[in-house]
Parts: structure tokens; C-alpha cells; sequence
């Protein structure tokens, strides 16, 4: 095999915003997306290297950058690059010099034919995080991952690969922050010096170019403002759709689907949303009903939206082989297909049987299945759920020969699932109008928050996996993933009531509150578990319910900077070697304000590590000290929420769905603090993108305890808010103010 190192410039050709160092082996080229943000892509074959399924940006038009006699000087007003020229290596530095990453000196950038791999140094205190939905500890330092979307069904708590590709991580040494994003889709491996005797850590792919986007913000939570910025972020999703959620596979018929959504009516349980699986299909045919077990979708639908419920569809890649099925006609018809080189179309087995698969990667076939979405939406489907998008057939690994295009598998592969959620995102939006849709997707690379919330796939009922679940979680959230969820109770195996208790508790802080369970599994409905369990179901369905408008304000947040929902301590309190500690790593904050202590099953108290400042038990009101270690006690009624103090959470009464009016009643929960503190309020009608013009509700909510002050903005924004009143409670000081709030100029309250 050759192998090839990247070797000394040859000639340096300035553009004003490009700088092009040719070597003997290739061409490198080095553009500025913002003064935090710098591209660098070695290309052998420069042709198809600005083609990214990821990026949304445009570099900046112009760099300010001097050569010297060995080496080039790049500046921005944030960052400092220095390119030595021989042999060609790029090393990064804070603007007052201090390292923030460099090449390795002898191996840098390099090839094994077509492999494609980057040698960096090794700091001695260097942790990783992030990558997205990978297995293992939050400090990533020591292992070794690969991406390859992989149907990942009865995965292991340690298994690698899974279903999606984030090539992202944040390094974080010498009290430095930096973000490194290995745009290339090819299969890619990432190892943090966990095989190279804590001497280096490196990253490449099976193919493609060394392209990369390195992030020197200092502050994790800028470099995630940066990531999501350059990838993109998500949309305001569906109110609806951060109601709880309730799935099967399978409901088997319209009468079962509506059976279980009026008992939750009838028992009082909140909930917003309905599912079918493959089951609702004609033999597994996608965009079609079954016409024995679901024979009057409509009728069905109809039924739903009396009861304030909205229904959520699955859809497969798979397309059955079978003339007169409309899709594979219009698919064979038109060379819709992935094929073998000789144009054949490609034939696997899935759930229909034999299938192709369509070429998502061409605009047309993207139209072509976005449109055939009215089979679904005419009836009234509201959420469009894309399973098995690695792609998934049976035997698994489909053939490298398969073409889509021009290219070929290996290189597609990682980006199929991201294509199809694009594909089902565009063409439903445009069936839908003004509408906001849902979509779910299983497989996915950088940037799909651009279109659709994701789950991590097929999880086991055991209490690893709900903590794993906790940390695949958090770590999609430093990926731009804000809207993310897993199977709650565990999609293989029957959870105990205990299990299935405790992990709804903790679906409440999750972005995506779904319970979900595979063919053959017992019913996982809350009225499942005995009477005094579904007593607790309920309640913490209900906290859910009162926490939305927290919840809402949050997705605001997260559209606008890509703060994820579900956050690792490690965004704000990265110095702190505490947060990484193997036993308080599955700890994270839901929103600006809430701690959550994940805890098993099987144990009533817990360790929690509270990080600088001072909380509150969220039950009690307690107050406690941070950096601190203190036992908590986690009976199945009360999962340990801490509140950060100064916190400023809104709430509302108990609604049954978001649909339901409620009693008009806004409440501010404030805990005392020594620090002034804000929260940004944000609401919106839940359902339109009217919010894209300026019809929302915003106010900045500051709370002052110095000045013992709370104030209320003016609101911003053309939406009239559905709270009639507003209600302040003070936590720990003991004072009650009730005051009206349909004036919407700026409001003071002195307490
Ligand atoms: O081969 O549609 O991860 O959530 O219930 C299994 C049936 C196919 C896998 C998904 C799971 C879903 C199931 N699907």
C-alpha cells in the first residue's frame, strides 16, 4: 500500500480570500468562515471538494494573512494559524500565541491509498467530547470510534458504530477550548489517543479529502453558537410535538390507536400524540393504509383531532417490488433507484420483501417522495417518522457497488438518512403550507437538525441503557441536535414497573418525551404498571405539561444559538474534573436552570455532584451548597432535580394537551440567587411559521435580588400572549405576588 505524507509547499497562490499551498501530494487550500472559524481541505482531486452535505456557509471574502521565509501567518481577530511550509503543517493559536492545536510534526496530514488521515498532538491534559450519538464516557480521551450509519438493533451500552455520523468533537486542555468538525462522509474513524501510547490522537476516512473547520471560540458554549451557525439549526418545532408522546410496534388498528388515546382522555393523563408503525401499512408498502385494520384513516384521524390528538406515521426506505404499486412504477419509470453499475436497480429485503431503494441524493427522487407524502397527509397526518435509513436491509451491509449518481456507496452511506429526512421534510412542508411539520429521524449526519428531531434507535429496557441513553443525549446536544429522545422504558425486553417508572420521571427532561416498544414487548401504557405506578406516571407527565412553557422557551433558545436542551455540565462548568468523573458524567442541566441526576431503578438514593453555586431540590426547596458531593434521596416519586438559584422558570397549570386553552394562568417560579439572572420568555402560536414574521411573544424576564427587583420587558413581538395572568412565586423568600399581565408595556415588581 502507499503511503504518502504531506510534504513541502511547492508554490503558494493568494486569493484575497483563499490561500492554495500546492505539495507533491496535493492541494491544500485555507478559507475564513468568521475570525472563530477556519476551513482547511487537502484535496488530491480539488473537483468536488466544496461540496458539502453539512455546511450552509459561505467563506469570508476576504483573509489577512503574511508570509515569512518557512511559514505563513494567518490572523483573524480571534484566532492565530501558523502553516509551516515544509513539510506543510497547520497549527492553530489564540491570538496571544498559546497552542490551541497542532499537526503532529511527522505525520500531520497523510494517505494510505485512499485513506485519508490526520496525526495531531497529544496535550497531556487533553479531554474530548462530543461526537455525537457514540457509546462510552463523556471525556472521549482513551477511545477509539468509527462512523458508519448502522442499524443498530440489540446494540450493547459499549457499541460503536450506530446509527448516526456527527464527525464533530471539542477538545478542551490548558483551561483552552477548540472544535474540530471532519466534514467527510466517507466511513471515519476517530481516535483520542487511545491507541498511540497517549502520544498523539487522529482522525480520517476510507476516502474523500482531509477537509476540516476548526473552531477557536474560547467557551464551549460559542463553539456551539459557531457549529450551528456554520451546519445550521433546527426550526421551532410543533408544540405539540414536546407534548408526551405514545408509540408501539405496532398499534395493529385504528380501533387500538384510538382505543389507547381515549383512555388517556378518560384517565386524565396529558398527552399529545399518537403513532403507527410499519403495521398500518398494505404488506409494508410505504404511502399506503392497510384496508382491513385501518380502512378509514380519515375517519381514524378525525377521530384523533376531537381528541386533541395528532397522529405520527412511519415511513422505510424500502420500496416493494411489485407492478401496480404506484411507487415502484413511477420509481422504475423514472431511474429512481440506487444501482449497480450496469444500471440495474439495487434489490435488498426489508420489511416488504424485496426492495429498491430510492437515490436520495437526487433532487428529483427528493421531490418525488416528498410529494407522495399526500397518501399520508390527506387523511391528516401531522409527524413523519423515517426508520431504517442507514440504509437498513436485512444481512445488513449493503453492497460498496451500489450507486447513487455518480458516487458510490462508501461515500454515501453516512448521508443517506440525512437525505431522506431532507427529502420528507421539504416535500411535507410544502404539502403542509404554513403548517409546521414533525419529522423523526433514525440515521443522520451534520446538519440534519435542520429538518428533522432524532431518537437513538433501538435500545434495550435495562437501567445501562437508560443512563446510556442520558449521555447519547447530551452528547448529540454538542452536535447542533437539540431535539432528541430515546424508546423511554426500553424498546427491547419488558422493564420492570420500576424501570419503567423511573425512566419516565426522566423523559420529562428530555427534548423528546416518547415511550416506545417492539413487536412481542408488553403494553407500555402508564395504566400498565398497577394503580400506584400509573399514579406516578401521571404525575410526572403532568410536571412535563407544567414545564412547557420552560420547555418552549428553550427550543426558542436553541433555534437561535444551538444551545442544546439537554446539556452536559460540561458546557458551563468545563474547568470543573468533577463533571467528567465517571460517576456524575450522566448529569446534565435541562434549560439554563435545571439539574438532573439520572438515577437507576433499583436505588432510592444517589450520589449528586452540585457544580459552583447554589441549588435547591426542585420537591423540597432545600438548599444546598455546590461543589459538593451530597447524598440525595431518589424514591420512584421523586427523581433528584436541582434548581440552579436565581432561576427563573415558567410554568403553567396542568393541560390535558397543548391544544387545550388551560386557565390562562402564567407562573413565574423564582429561586433566590445572589446574582442578578434573566430568562428570555418566548411564545408563539405552536403551529404556524408566523413566528418567522415576528409573531411571537418575547419579554426578558430579570430577576435582581440586590435590588430585590423582578422586571418584565416590554414584550416583543405581534403575538398576543394565551397567559391572562401572571403570577410570580418567589422560592425561598416566602413573598407571593399576584399581578395581571394583559398590560404588556414593562412591568416592575419590588418585593
Ligand atoms: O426492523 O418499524 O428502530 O423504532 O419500531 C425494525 C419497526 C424496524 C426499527 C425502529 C423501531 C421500530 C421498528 N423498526
Amino acid at each position: 500500500m502507499q503511503i504518502e505524507i504531506l510534504g513541502a509547499a511547492k508554490s503558494i497562490d493568494k486569493h484575497t480570500n483563499t490561500l492554495i499551498i500546492q505539495t507533491a501530494e496535493a492541494q491544500a487550500r485555507v478559507t475564513v468562515y468568521s475570525p472563530t472559524i477556519i476551513r482547511i481541505c487537502i484535496s488530491k482531486n480539488y473537483e468536488n471538494a466544496d461540496a458539502s452535505f453539512a455546511v450552509i456557509q459561505q467563506p469570508l471574502t476576504l483573509i489577512d494573512y503574511s508570509e515569512q521565509v518557512d511559514h505563513i501567518e494567518l490572523n483573524t481577530s480571534a484566532l492565530k494559524l501558523i502553516i509551516n511550509k515544509s513539510p506543510l503543517r497547520f497549527n492553530f493559536y489564540t491570538t496571544d500565541g498559546k497552542p490551541l492545536s497542532e499537526d503532529d510534526t511527522r505525520f500531520g496530514t497523510n494517505w494510505q491509498a485512499e485513506r485519508v488521515i490526520n496525526y495531531r498532538k497529544l496535550y497531556p491534559d487533553e479531554k474530548f467530547i462530543g461526537l455525537g450519538e457514540k457509546t462510552g464516557n463523556l471525556n472521549r480521551r482513551g477511545s477509539h470510534y468509527v462512523n458508519w450509519n448502522t442499524d443498530a438493533s440489540l446494540h450493547g451500552v459499549n457499541d460503536d458504530p450506530l446509527y448516526k455520523t456527527f464527525p464533530f468533537f471539542i477538545g478542551l486542555h490548558s483551561g483552552l477550548t477548540y472544535g474540530l468538525f471532519f466534514d467527510n462522509t466517507h466511513k471515519s474513524y476517530f481516535d483520542f489517543g487511545a491507541t498511540t501510547d497517549e502520544e498523539t490522537s487522529w482522525f480520517g476516512a476510507d476516502g474523500g479529502d482531509m477537509n476540516y473547520y476548526f473552531f477557536g471560540a474560547q467557551g464551549i458554549r460559542q463553539i456551539l453558537e459557531d457549529y450551528s451557525w456554520l451546519t445550521g439549526r433546527m426550526e421551532m418545532p410543533p408544540l405539540w410535538s414536546l407534548g408526551y408522546q405514545q408509540c408501539r410496534w405496532s398499534y395493529m388498528s385504528a380501533k387500538e390507536v384510538l382505543d389507547v388515546a381515549s383512555t388517556f382522555r378518560k384517565k386524565q393523563i396529558p398527552a399529545d400524540v399518537m403513532y403507527c408503525d410499519i403495521d398500518y401499512m398494505d404488506g409494508f408498502k410505504i404511502f399506503t393504509w392497510n384496508k382491513e385494520t385501518f380502512a378509514d384513516p380519515k375517519a381514524m384521524i378525525d377521530e384523533l383531532k376531537a381528541m386533541d390528538f395528532k397522529l405520527v406515521t412511519i415511513v422505510d426506505p424500502g420500496i416493494k417490488i411489485e407492478e401496480g404499486y404506484q411507487q415502484y412504477d413511477e420509481g422504475i419509470k423514472n431511474n429512481y433507484f440506487a444501482t449497480y453499475p450496469d444500471g440495474e436497480p439495487y434489490t435488498a429485503s426489508v420489511w416488504p420483501g424485496r426492495c429498491h431503494f430510492p437515490d436520495f441524493l437526487n433532487d428529483k427522487v427528493k421531490e418525488w417522495w416528498g410529494s407522495a407524502f399526500t397518501a399520508l397527509t390527506d387523511p391528516g397526518v401531522e409527524g413523519f417518522w423515517n426508520d431504517m435509513n442507514e440504509p437498513a436491509a436485512w444481512g445488513q451491509n449493503i453492497p460498496w457497488l451500489v450507486k447513487f449518481g455518480n458516487r458510490f456507496m462508501p461515500e454515501i452511506r453516512n448521508v443517506y438518512g440525512m437525505e431522506m429526512a431532507k427529502a420528507t421534510y421539504n416535500g411535507v412542508r410544502k404539502i403542509l403550507g404554513n403548517k409546521r411539520p414533525f419529522v423523526l429521524t433514525r440515521a443522520a449526519y451534520a446538519g440534519t437538525q435542520r429538518y428533522s428531531a432524532i431518537w437513538t434507535g433501538d435500545n434495550a429496557a435495562t437501567d445501562e441503557h437508560m443512563l446510556l441513553g442520558c449521555r447519547l443525549v447530551n452528547s448529540l446536544g454538542l452536535t447542533g441536535m437539540s431535539f432528541t429522545g430515546v424508546d423511554i422504558g426500553g424498546f427491547m425486553g419488558n422493564p420492570t414497573p420500576e424501570l419503567m417508572v423511573r425512566w419516565n420521571s426522566l423523559g420529562v427532561y428530555t427534548p423528546m418525551f416518547r415511550n416506545h416498544s417492539a413487536e412481542g414487548m408488553i403494553m407500555r401504557e402508564p395504566w400498565q404498571w398497577g394503580e400506584e405506578n400509573e399514579a406516578i406516571i401521571k404525575k410526572d407527565i403532568e410536571q412535563r405539561y407544567k414545564l412547557l412553557p420552560y420547555i418552549y422557551s428553550g427550543f426558542y433558545q436553541s433555534s437561535q444559538i444551538g444551545l442544546p436542551l439537554c446539556r452536559t455540565l460540561a458546557i458551563d462548568y468545563t474547568a470543573d474534573e468533577k463533571v467528567f468523573d465517571i460517576k456524575y458524567q450522566n448529569q446534565f442541566l435541562f434549560g439554563d436552570f435545571m439539574l438532573v441526576a439520572p438515577v437507576i431503578s433499583t436505588e432510592l438514593t444517589t450520589e449528586v455532584y452540585l457544580p459552583v453555586g447554589e441549588w435547591y431540590r426542585l420537591s423540597t426547596d432545600e438548599k444546598f451548597a455546590g461543589q459538593q458531593v451530597i447524598n440525595a434521596d431518589a424514591p420512584l416519586t421523586d427523581l433528584p432535580v436541582f434548581i440552579k438559584a436565581g432561576a427563573i422558570i415558567p410554568m403553567q397549570n396542568v393541560i390535558q394537551s397543548t391544544g387545550e386553552k388551560g386557565d390562562g394562568i402564567l407562573f413565574i417560579h423564582i429561586w433566590n440567587g445572589t446574582e442578578a439572572t434573566e430568562f428570555v420568555y418566548y411564545e408563539d402560536d405552536g403551529l404556524t411559521y408566523n413566528y418567522q414574521t415576528e409573531n411571537y411573544y418575547k419579554r426578558t424576564i430579570i430577576f435582581n435580588p440586590q435590588k430585590r427587583a423582578i422586571t418584565l420587558s416590554a414584550v416583543k413581538g405581534n403575538y398576543v400572549s394565551k397567559y391572562m395572568k401572571l403570577q410570580v412565586i418567589l422560592h425561598g423568600l416566602n413573598i407571593e405576588i399576584d399581578q395581571f399581565a394583559n398590560d404588556i408595556g414593562r412591568i416592575n415588581i419590588a418585593y
